[in-house]
């Protein structure tokens, strides 16, 4: 008995040292990570703060179904834990003895049933919603390569506007020697997706090898880019900040490092990076500026790309696996600019 107490306090010394030890470790380590705007949070249990309308549905629709669920869970267990306690043998309890009940059959048909029609008309009502992709302020195609994202602005003031967009390379170090450091470790790319703020972005989705998912959890987006097909997703948003994501698709061996960094700029900034950013473009053409005004919003949706004359010089295209389409793209969008 005596030893039993002991190895006890021992066991209780010893878990209360490990629990010492863990604390402060994880202090440590909390001292070291913070919460990354537009990005994931430390210690972090609830969804992201939404920044899109569609966000905050499903925002609205998990606490919604949520509290449906914790209501059911306590009403039926503490009506079965009741059940169990005040009718126990040792108090004397007998069972009843009946067979059939059209009334209690007709409950429990019924109010499940109305509590799912509950839960099924504002769902259908996001969903309906999430697939709307009518009537964009701008449209950009998102190409999903092994392991990185092509960008093809195809509508819109940015139309032209194309490059690849891949993790910073001092992150993916980091990686290799196993040392993990900041806020935004392995979210940050070299040249990050530039959207206006509360503008509706039409997302066309595609990959040149194989599945891949483009996922912002902040937009509540998450859509499948899938080689030979197009598939499609939109959000507003209505924050201007950097937003973080990654790919969502299990891809081959770098799937972890070929993150989603959105930057959503105010109108005036974002025309401004649109005309650096041709200009850029145009200076890597080798044709000097001069096509740095920024282009009339076009409401001809993708099909207007598709009577430009395609081949020319594609620099963007040179760093990217053969991928006849993706070049095809872009310098259809980027004949739109010179002409
Ligand atoms: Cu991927």
């Amino acid at each position: 008995m005596k030893n039993m107490a002991k190895t006890l306090t021992d066991r209780g010394s010893r878990l209360v040292l490990g629990l010492a030890v863990w604390g402060l470790t994880a202090a440590a380590y909390a001292a070291e990570v913070h919460d990354l705007s537009g990005g994931p949070a430390v210690n972090q249990i609830d969804l992201p703060p939404p920044v899109t309308p569609i966000a905050q549905m499903q925002h609205q629709l998990n606490d919604m179904v949520m509290i449906i669920c914790t209501i059911i869970f306590i009403g039926v267990f503490g009506v079965m834990f009741y059940s169990v306690w005040a009718h126990r043998k040792s108090r004397g309890a007998v069972a009843a003895k009946w067979h059939e009940s059209t009334p209690i059959e007709i409950t429990w048909t019924l109010v499940p049933f109305i509590i799912e029609i509950l839960m099924a008309l504002p769902t259908t009502q996001a969903v309906v919603a999430q697939k709307d992709t009518t009537s964009p302020d701008l449209t950009i195609k998102v190409t999903g390569y092994q392991w990185k994202w092509g960008y093809d602005y195809l509508t819109g003031e940015g139309e032209g506007i194309s490059f690849v967009s891949t993790i910073d390379q001092a992150q993916r170090a980091l990686s290799t020697a196993g040392t993990p450091k900041g806020d935004d470790y392995l979210l940050k790319v070299d040249h990050p997706l530039v959207v206006p703020v509360n503008k509706k972005v039409r997302i066309i989705t595609t990959a040149s090898d194989v599945i891949h998912a483009w996922f912002v959890p902040s937009f509540g987006v998450n859509q499948q880019a899938i080689p030979g097909f197009v598939r499609d997703t939109w959000f507003r948003v209505e924050k201007v900040g950097d937003y973080y994501g990654q790919c969502a698709q299990l891809c081959g061996k770098e799937h972890a490092y070929m993150p989603i960094q959105v930057k959503v700029l105010p109108e005036d900034e974002y025309k401004a990076w649109v005309a650096s950013e041709k200009k850029r473009e145009a200076a890597a053409r080798g044709s000097g500026g001069g096509v740095a005004s920024a282009q009339p919003a076009s409401d001809s949706g993708i099909a207007s790309g598709s009577d430009a004359s395609a081949g020319h010089a594609q620099p963007v295209a040179a760093e990217q696996p053969a991928e006849q389409s993706h070049s095809n793209r872009a310098s259809a969008g980027r004949a739109g600019v010179e002409g």
